[in-house]
């Protein structure tokens, strides 16, 4: 087994951990660990059954079934099968999973710590998921407004990127937005948390689910939002993960900003993801 960092800080990468290695308790401690003071863990080409993988993220934490039923494996709730392949007519899966700049499920009022994936079928060449620390986003904001955001909350809605259901058909674009608000009720959260275990501050929210910062005025909001999306757009600032089959990957929700990247018509791509709240809090 080899363990390195990712970069400066920000991500640890396992190589030659086999799936059995997975149910030992000293090993899932090191990742545990790695997971909570890097906030992004890489565990290269471990394939895991369904079962195996449930069975990892009950070593790590409970594992929740995806907020959204609908999404979820049916012979699995646990599971949530994020694919753009379609089988006999009939999507395998959710297509388009968190294919912009985010944080996971900011919208829920305690969301899920950790996210754990897997890539099960991973076409070459594409699909590959950026991430970028939280704690570095914040560093690189403009000073006087981090001065400002020390007591700051953020308001987070589900609704800046629900997708429509069926019942939602008819509805005018206010009519859904607040049918969704009600479903959704809107998150509010610190803009600067302190994460735990490094004591480090970090920037929770991004254009992709953040409606506003509450104190700040719309000048400020355009400026901060503004100068996150900048960083992010910087290739320099970005972990690329290229998928290679049976990859596990799996970061703290808080702290990893992340994006799926686009698939091309006909690359056909499997990942199997399971939230996971930790259980001792
Ligand atoms: O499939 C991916 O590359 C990441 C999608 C995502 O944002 C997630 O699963 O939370
Ligand atoms: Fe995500």
């Amino acid at each position: 087994m080899s363990k390195s960092s990712i970069s400066d800080g920000f991500g640890t990468e396992y190589r030659g951990l086999t799936a059995e290695a997975l149910t030992d308790a000293t090993t899932v401690s090191d990742v545990v660990d790695a997971l909570e003071t890097s906030h992004l863990v890489v565990i290269r080409q471990t394939p895991l059954s369904p079962e195996q993988q449930i069975e990892f993220a009950r070593k790590i934490g409970q594992p929740v079934p995806f907020n959204i039923s609908r999404y979820r494996h049916p012979d699995y709730p646990e599971l949530m099968i994020s694919s753009n392949v379609v089988k006999d007519g009939k999507p395998i899966g959710v297509a388009r999973v968190g294919n912009f700049w985010h944080q996971d499920s900011t919208y829920l009022p305690d969301p899920p710590e950790y996210t754990l994936l897997q890539g099960v079928q991973v076409p070459e060449g594409h699909g590959d998921t950026l991430f970028a620390s939280a704690i570095n986003v914040l560093e690189a904001l403009p000073a006087d407004l981090r001065e400002k955001a020390g007591q700051a909350t953020a308001t987070h809605l589900h609704s800046r990127r629900f997708r429509m259901r069926p019942e939602h058909v008819g509805l005018s674009l206010p009519e859904f937005r607040a049918a969704v608000d009600k479903e959704y009720p809107p998150a509010v959260h610190p803009l600067t948390p302190v994460d735990e275990p490094t004591g480090q501050r970090y920037a929770y929210g991004s254009s992709g689910y953040t409606e506003a910062v509450d104190q700040f005025d719309a000048n400020d909001n355009k400026r901060w939002f503004g100068a996150i999306e900048e960083f992010l757009g910087n290739p320099e600032n970005i972990y690329r993960h290229k998928w290679t089959q049976g990859d596990l990957v799996m970061w703290k929700t808080k702290i990893a900003f992340h994006s799926a990247t686009e698939l091309p018509e006909g690359a056909g791509r499997i990942v199997h993801r399971v939230s996971i709240r930790k259980s001792n809090r």
